[in-house]
């Protein structure tokens, strides 16, 4: 574990090799691609840990670039330590953008916590073998009070 903290900010620099440790089932392997560092989803969930004090409303951000699915809109829900935070649909298109959350509290537990990023479609590029859905920058908790 290996977070930065800004502000009272943490960021998971996702595809960093320093913060590897952050993320569990669900993620392939660390790339490199558009001047960043980044991961892909291969699997429909896929599992964040982070530490955190003290329980706080945070506003969380994904940032992420989309395998677009033809005729489907991207869905992604959150779950923090197994309870639902919500849901949003993706833009469709190739650039990154990035997805927010507000997460409560009472979503949060003092020490290591566990988020689940959970996909509603993945699809197989030509010429990869891999079943691929959000590509992952950075994903950052920002507290909010
Ligand atoms: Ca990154």
């Amino acid at each position: 574990m290996n977070p930065i903290v800004l502000l009272a900010a943490l960021l998971i620099d996702v595809g960093n090799p320093n913060f590897r440790d952050h993320l569990g089932y669900g993620w392939s392997l660390n790339e490199h691609s558009d001047g960043r560092t980044a991961a892909w989803l291969n699997r429909m969930e896929a599992d964040v840990f982070f530490k955190i004090a003290k329980p706080a409303d945070h506003q969380l951000e994904i940032e992420t670039k989309i395998f677009q699915v033809k005729d489907k809109i991207q869905n992604v829900g959150i779950y923090m330590n197994g309870k639902f935070v919500g849901s949003q649909l993706c833009k469709p298109t190739n650039d990154y953008q990035t997805l927010t959350y507000t997460v409560n509290a009472e979503h949060f537990i003092k020490g290591r916590n566990r988020m689940i990023i959970r996909v509603g479609h993945r699809a197989r590029p030509k010429g990869d073998g891999r079943k691929l859905s959000l590509f992952v920058d950075k994903i950052r908790l920002i507290k909010i009070k």
